[in-house]
């Protein structure tokens, strides 16, 4: 684990310099009418699950390259999890993936508390086969023409739930590789009929105060159709289900150049956006680093959602989903949740009265102007000072290399093989 003495010696070296950065900051947002404590404030009470998939080997559907030290099970998971919440103080949950993390609830409690974490949304699968599993999902899970391969995914779901509820975690996330390669392969209306029909079964297995989360994903692995491949289907499905369902939102799951930004709003204005996938992407369902690729469009997501926080019902749950080869996964990890944060933050910028005001005017220059001027502040020091406060680390990247953490657990877990994907 970090011991906070090697956070504490690597703050010294930094917390002056931070101190005058943010007062310098301070001061400039006094100018605009803004209170740099408030903003702060509201960073450090903004959170974002890790799923627990990120911190395994990084992969892609072609091939993973293991680094040192890969944990070996969702206990090793959950103090590689702690390791980011410790330095980040931006991930006090954690996202389990069942059956890849499945334990009994009792262990599952106490190795969280021991490293002071908390559960998020369980998510389950039925994109692969199980090695004691009856029936094959080759052709599909929850939509197979099978009633029995249908009941057999169901059942999962619900298992999911019963875990979920002995572990404090309020909601289940669903994603289906359900679809077709070929045209003609399926019957769109019957499968969409079949998803339906099974989803309504795991929703009426839902605890009261649960939310279930159905995401949707344009393509791969079924490369003609998906079920639920876009967000009208996906509020379809919503809508059906009742008032527990509602839409998750990744952002990679889109064709390139979509407005996700519209459709968070659009989910939004009728009570159905239910929450994120944080990742970025160039080309497809890249999976990297949010906030890597276009931190633009990252902002005017967020954009929406400090738009709809004025109702204070409106609590979507957020979640990192990412996975690639190149970097240390906690590394990554770390970043892409201080990138969140920063979204956050300079959303929270925006002068909405002004960006009214020119909408109302038509003053299209201006308006985007004034969300422009939120991006363009740097909101560094309230990051970090944000952690600091919060016992996080100045630099939480710097902080994880001085504590040789990665070294160290490589000396206790053996190298794995770096066979299979990883990619969810
Ligand atoms: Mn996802």
């Amino acid at each position: 684990m970090i011991s906070q003495d090697i956070i504490d010696q690597h703050n010294a070296l930094g917390a002056n310099r931070l101190k005058a950065d943010y007062d310098a900051l301070g001061a400039h947002l006094d100018r605009r009418g803004i209170d740099i404590e408030n903003i702060k404030a509201k960073v450090a009470g903004f959170g974002v699950a890790v799923p627990s998939w990120g911190v395994g080997t990084g992969g892609t559907r072609f091939a993973r390259f293991p680094g040192p030290g890969e944990p070996r099970d969702i206990f090793d998971k959950l103090d590689d999890c702690s390791v980011i919440q410790r330095l980040t103080c931006a991930t006090p949950t954690v996202s389990l993936h069942i059956p890849w993390d499945a334990q009994p609830a009792a262990d599952l409690i106490s190795k969280a508390e021991e490293v002071g974490l908390s559960f998020d949304a369980m998510n389950s699968n039925t994109f692969q086969d199980q090695p004691d599993q009856t029936h094959s999902y080759k052709f599909g899970s929850l939509t197979h023409t099978n009633a029995a391969t249908r009941a057999q995914a169901i059942e999962h779901n619900i298992a999911c739930i019963e875990l979920g509820e002995k572990i404090g975690s309020k909601a289940l996330t669903i994603w289906v590789g359900d679809g077709s390669n070929f045209p003609g392969q399926t019957n769109l209306t019957r499968q969409f009929e079949r998803y339906l029909e099974s989803a309504g079964q795991i929703y009426a297995a839902l605890p009261g105060d649960w939310t279930l989360l159905t995401e949707h994903k344009m393509y791969e692995p079924a490369f003609y159709s998906t079920v639920v491949q876009d967000w009208g289907t996906n509020l379809l499905i919503a809508q059906q289900l009742g008032d527990q369902a509602k839409c998750l939102v990744d952002l990679g799951h889109h064709a390139p150049n979509v407005n996700i930004e519209m459709i968070v709003a659009r989910l939004t204005q009728f009570g159905k956006l239910g929450g994120f996938h944080f990742n970025d992407s160039k080309y497809g369902d890249d999976d990297l680093d949010t906030g890597s690729i276009d931190p633009y469009r990252l902002f005017l997501v967020f954009n929406e959602l400090v738009e709809a926080e004025v109702d204070p019902g409106f609590n979507p749950m957020h979640m990192l989903d990412q996975s690639h080869n190149v970097t240390d996964p906690i590394e990554s990890l770390m970043v892409s949740a201080v990138e969140v944060q920063r979204a956050y933050a300079l959303a929270l910028l925006v002068d909405r009265a002004a960006l009214e005001g020119f909408q109302n005017d038509n003053d299209a220059l201006m308006a985007t102007a004034t969300l422009k001027h939120g991006f363009r502040t740097d909101v560094d020091p309230i990051l970090a000072m944000a952690r600091f406060e919060s016992g996080g680390a100045l630099d939480p990247v710097a902080a994880y290399r001085a504590s040789g953490y990665r070294a160290n657990v490589a000396s206790a877990r053996p190298k794995v093989s770096g066979a299979g994907g990883g990619i969810v």
